[in-house]
């Protein structure tokens, strides 16, 4: 059951206010002048050398990195040596997006089919309303601004812990990745509506408990919307000493920091905070894990963190080129790229260790298998392709069909979430 409900009369309320007296603060931009490139880098390397220059990297497709970058980046990002192509001004194309009433907090329309804070709190509870013998919604604690973090768990018995293997998903560490709230929302509707009737989503979740985080970064996706217009903000939303917002997922504590891979400088998009855990909210989902070591053994087996956009599966390492690196050798390696063509191959995204993208440090992958040994995996959600920050709003009508897309690479990652090994013929 997912029906959306919306205080109308409220909302009408709160635009008379919002008329009266307007949230300047809540409306000023952030950012002075943000230009959308279109950057030639075709491998890794290069495309490392554009994301250290420190510009907002969107997306790829083929060659073809979208970025965003400020006056003050431009000299770095010609003097890459790489061809660079003007798209234009991307704060007017998110004004071209839609906009709301002002102070609304909520999605312009062609968006308000996406679930805001409010509404996926409402439909994490009917969930658990309608199916309390599959559904359990806990709190894992809250975010910077002290909104709750919740996790979902299904199963068969959710409120006992019962000795099965644990699956997790994570959605939302980037604030504008407003689809990956309705890929976890979607991946619950389908496995608690679908229990009853269908034979192969009760199989898994009999044999499975599954905890599903919707929103890691519940704040920076109530900021990206609250002015009615969207703002493309991807970090969370706690001050730092000359900006605001961490990268949650430059923030994780395995190698953090370690290989040029995010920013030290507090207003860059992927700075990744004074120290590791730094942001509340990658503490809590760190603690959340950590509290699944039950008997000294790691219950949760498998994770699939949720992005957008570029369509990719990634696996570790992030933080090197190496293909093996201390903790991953050369057979995990090769289960882990096995599983993640498998997948690949049924929801037709491209499959490729994390660091071929570009190097990252302090990403959520690398700290799940390096500390507790967790298949743990990046999906980069629909378009393929953006010309600027568009790429994060598709409007609300492609929401079906890009989740829906994922059901099969889900069921698959789900099947072997027991023993990923026995992907290449390895028992557990
Ligand atoms: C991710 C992946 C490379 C893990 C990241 O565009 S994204 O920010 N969603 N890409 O850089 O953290
Ligand atoms: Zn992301």
């Amino acid at each position: 059951m997912f029906a959306k409900r919306r205080g109308l009369v409220a909302l009408a309320c709160l635009a008379l206010i919002a008329a009266a007296a307007p949230v300047a603060a809540e409306t000023t931009p952030v950012h002075s002048q943000r230009t959308v490139y279109e950057v030639t880098a075709a491998d890794a390397v290069a495309r490392t050398k554009v994301a250290r220059t420190g510009v907002d990297v969107l997306g790829m497709d083929g060659d073809k990195l979208t970025v965003i970058a400020e006056p003050s980046q431009l000299r770095a990002l010609r003097s890459t040596g790489l061809a660079v192509k003007s798209k234009g001004d991307a704060d007017e194309q998110l004004a071209q997006l839609g906009k709301a009433e002002i102070g609304t907090l909520d999605f312009p329309s062609g968006y308000t089919g996406y679930h805001n804070y409010a509404e996926t709190t409402a439909e994490l509870n009917q969930t658990v309303a309608d199916h309390p013998t599959l559904a359990r919604l806990q709190t894992i604690g809250t975010s910077y601004q002290g909104r709750s973090l919740y996790a979902l768990k299904i199963s068969n018995n959710p409120s006992a812990d019962q000795a099965k293997p644990e699956v997790l998903f994570t959605c939302n560490q980037h604030a504008r990745e407003h689809l990956t709230v309705e890929m976890c929302l979607h991946i619950i509707q389908r496995l608690t509506d679908g229990y009853a009737t269908n034979t192969a989503i009760k199989a898994l979740v009999d044999s499975r408990e599954i905890w599903v985080v919707p929103s890691v970064n519940p704040d920076g996706a109530e900021y990206d919307i609250a002015a009615g217009t969207l703002r493309g903000w991807r970090k969370n939303r706690q001050p730092n000493s000359t900006s605001t917002g961490t990268d949650p997922n430059r923030n994780w504590g395995y190698q953090w920091g370690c290989c040029g891979g995010s920013s030290g400088t507090g207003s860059s998009e992927t700075y990744r905070g004074p120290s590791a855990f730094s942001a509340p909210e990658t503490q809590r989902v760190r603690d959340f894990v950590n509290s699944r070591v039950v008997g000294g053994v790691q219950q949760i087996k498998a994770h699939i963190d949720w992005h957008t956009y570029s369509e990719l599966i990634l696996w570790p390492y992030g933080y090197t080129y190496n293909d093996t690196a201390t903790g991953l050798n050369a057979d995990q390696a090769n289960a882990f790229a096995t599983l993640g063509r498998q997948m690949a191959s049924r929801n037709g995204y491209t499959p490729q260790q994390s660091s071929d993208l570009y190097i990252t440090d302090g990403g959520i992958n690398d700290w799940m298998w390096a500390t507790h040994k967790i298949w743990s995996y990046t999906f980069e959600m629909y378009p393929k392709s953006g010309t600027g920050l568009n790429g994060f709003y598709p409007r609300d009508t492609a929401i079906a069909a890009q989740v829906t897309r994922n059901d099969t690479a889900v069921d698959l990652f789900l099947g072997y979430a027991d023993c990923v090994p026995r992907v290449i013929g390895q028992s557990c």
